[in-house]
């Protein structure tokens, strides 16, 4: 045993409401929930959120299988269109606040610590259809509103929150790429609604604080996802691009949830290219007075970027890729089923910037795993999954997680993607991520063997 983690570290997993619960009995859909209705052949296999993983109906013996596997803390997410039966008024829907009441009080009788996050890409549609969501003020108030209620209710019990998971993604597939209904490509509007999730999460901060849940041992966090960007060269052309993309794709949300502040050069390039967000000092203020109590880091993979070689292709309008494009590094690791790469050594970086960049504030690495296909093809004679693969990838992570938490970082947890295989987005089942397995006939959930071995890893606080 050589790598001991700090005393009381979070061994736990992770996963969100729309991909574990199922859509039972909410009061409204989701932009996911919609986008399967209308068109379902945009999901792997056509399998929608409808059921997912069956949260709703088994979340105490799959809390129990948690527990079983040694984990001390687990993330999910309450669903805004669950909790709220009128998103104006925001009154509560009776059941939603039932079910969370239920999740949250078996977390605690098995003494597991719950993370309840406020926002995992599930915007209400209605909210999308009657005022283009994001791209509103409007809705940012709709948001904090939805968060007070949800301190009102459960922040005598949990201490643990974030207001959002993933706010660049939302941005990404919902305003860039395709990949979030309704799939717009625009600029503009994706910058408009970058502010706007920044001011959400604020406002969400602010609601939290004066309800004095602070002073009642509530500590409040935002969850990015964190891609170093690595210049393809020590040119100065690769540089700079590395630099954009690292300012669009991390610090646009990092430096305001830590610092209360945008990147200068970064609202200057807006400016300049007349796609600046509107905003108001008011507004400004709320961001600079309710940064986070601490953070939570997802971490996948690295980001690759050169100076642009290729013309940028203005078809689109403005989009960040006028200033990189994407480098294709030769011969790195790579996990096929996801396309992802694999580059452990990014962790120790993720926590030497924050150490040096970001106050050191205290952070936990908030998700991390591998998506593998097929999976049922590493069963064993006793049905147990054989997933080594994936024990080796979290090693690999936490000897440098471990390594940066030598270095001074102040990192006080490491969950998985995630607890039990669960529902994604357009993937919908066909990767699978979890210390326990779904078997989606027979709706049987068995550990496997990353889970066994997660039980000795948080037995002894370190492998
Ligand atoms: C993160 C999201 C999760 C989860 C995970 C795995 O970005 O926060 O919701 O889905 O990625 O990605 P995917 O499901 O797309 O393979």
């Amino acid at each position: 045993m050589n790598k001991i983690f700090p005393k009381d570290f979070w061994w736990g997993a992770a996963t969100s409401g729309p991909q574990c619960e199922g859509r039972f009995n909410k009061p409204h859909k989701n932009v996911f929930d919609y986008w399967f209705d209308i068109e379902p052949n945009k999901f792997f296999n056509e399998v929608g959120p409808n059921v997912a993983s069956n949260f709703y109906n088994s979340y105490e013996s799959d809390l129990e299988m948690l527990k079983e596997i040694g984990l001390n803390s687990f993330r999910t997410s309450m669903q805004w269109t669950r909790l709220i039966k009128d998103l104006e008024t925001c009154e509560v829907d009776k059941d939603g606040v039932r079910f969370y009441n239920a999740v949250i009080d078996k977390c605690l009788s098995l003494g597991i610590t719950p993370v309840m996050n406020l926002h995992h890409f599930d915007l209400p549609v209605e909210l999308y259809e009657k005022y283009n969501g994001w791209e509103s003020k409007h809705v940012v108030d709709l948001f904090a509103k939805f968060a007070r209620k949800a301190f009102e209710l459960f922040s005598d019990r949990v201490k643990h929150w974030a207001t959002f998971n993933e706010p660049i993604v939302i941005i990404e597939g919902q305003y860039l790429y395709k990949h979030h209904y309704p799939c717009v490509v625009n600029g503009k509007r994706a910058v408009q609604a970058s502010y706007n999730l920044a001011l959400a999460s604020a406002k969400a901060i602010k609601e939290f604080r004066d309800l004095g849940c602070d002073k009642n041992g509530g500590k409040i966090s935002t969850i990015l996802n964190l891609t170093p960007s690595y210049p393809r060269s020590n040119s100065e052309e690769d540089i700079k691009a590395s630099n954009i993309a690292d300012m669009f794709f991390n610090r646009m949300f990092l430096d305001p949830a830590v610092h209360g502040t945008f990147p200068e050069k970064l609202v200057e390039i807006f400016k300049k290219d007349n796609v600046m967000w509107e905003c108001n000092e008011e507004e400004n203020n709320i961001i600079k007075e309710n940064t986070v109590d601490y953070l939570g880091v997802n971490y996948y993979q690295p980001s690759r970027i050169m100076a642009r070689e290729i013309e940028f292709d203005k078809i689109n309008g403005w989009m960040p890729e006028k200033y990189f494009e994407r480098y294709d590094m030769p011969g790195k690791r790579i996990n096929p089923h996801r396309g992802w790469e694999i580059y452990p050594e990014a962790m120790y970086d993720v926590a030497i910037n924050i150490r040096d960049n970001y106050k050191n504030i205290p952070w936990y690495v908030s998700e991390n795993g591998m998506g593998v296909e097929g999976e049922s093809k590493f069963k064993n004679a006793e049905g147990i999954i054989e997933d080594d693969y994936r024990i080796e990838f979290i090693t690999d992570h936490l000897k440098w997680l471990h390594k940066g938490i030598e270095a001074g970082t102040n990192c006080f947890g490491y969950h998985l993607w995630t607890p039990i295989d669960c529902w994604s987005w357009n993937n919908a089942y066909k990767n699978r991520y979890g210390f326990i397995s779904l078997d989606l006939e027979t709706k049987e959930k068995t550990i496997k063997k990353s889970g066994h071995w997660m039980k000795e890893v948080s037995k002894n606080n370190g492998f």
